[in-house]
């Protein structure tokens, strides 16, 4: 049973449709703790070096599961944003809102060139984003958590988002899980 004061909430969805940005401010409104967890693969040093073919670092199944361990005492105490492209390593007990950002590929594609991205990663990401992959994947994974879909073009549409999630953050509480 989750002894947790205060709900914490998944932001996941494809690199560039908004994540980091929107969880920043998100953090700073409603005073959560903001995970970045990518910036906790690299930083903690849970990754198996860079991989110039794939332009990333890769993670094996271990350092996900010693980067999990690394913020299981932070998500037990609640009130965390976790903020990742991917969703597959999370428990369900974690969390009692899972959100997907997405965006419109006019607005993704301009974003994914911006950051310098090889042509191949683009289009993977791209793809990715199209055929709705962490989309799939969150609703499959989190069958008894509230799970909202938001886009994220636009800076207003983000606005909007941090409102909602904060009014869904309420609905939900701290449920015992
Ligand atoms: P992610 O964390 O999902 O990879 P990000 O927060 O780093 O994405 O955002 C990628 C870029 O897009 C960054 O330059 C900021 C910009 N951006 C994010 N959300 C946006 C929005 N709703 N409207 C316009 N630009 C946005």
């Amino acid at each position: 049973m989750s002894q947790r004061s205060r709900p914490n909430v998944l932001v996941t969805g494809t690199p560039g449709v908004g994540k980091t940005t929107m969880c920043e401010l998100l953090a700073e409104e409603a005073g959560m703790k903001h995970i970045n967890f990518g910036s906790i693969l690299l930083e903690g040093g849970f990754n198996a070096g860079y991989n110039a073919e794939f332009d990333t670092h890769d993670v094996t199944e271990e350092n996900l599961a010693d980067a999990c361990d690394s913020i299981e005492a932070a998500m037990g105490e609640g009130g965390v944003i976790l903020d990742y492209a991917s969703c597959d390593y999370f428990p369900e007990r974690w969390f009692d809102l899972v959100v997907v950002l997405v965006a419109e590929t006019n607005s993704l594609f301009p974003r994914l060139e911006a950051r310098g991205y090889s042509k191949k990663k683009v289009t993977e990401n791209m793809q990715a984003e199209i055929f709705q992959v962490v989309l799939q994947d969150a609703y499959e994974l989190y069958p008894n958590v509230r799970k909202e879909t938001l886009t994220s073009n636009t800076v207003d549409e983000m606005q909007e988002n941090i409102a909602s999630i904060q009014q869904m953050l309420q609905e939900v509480g701290s449920a015992a899980k």
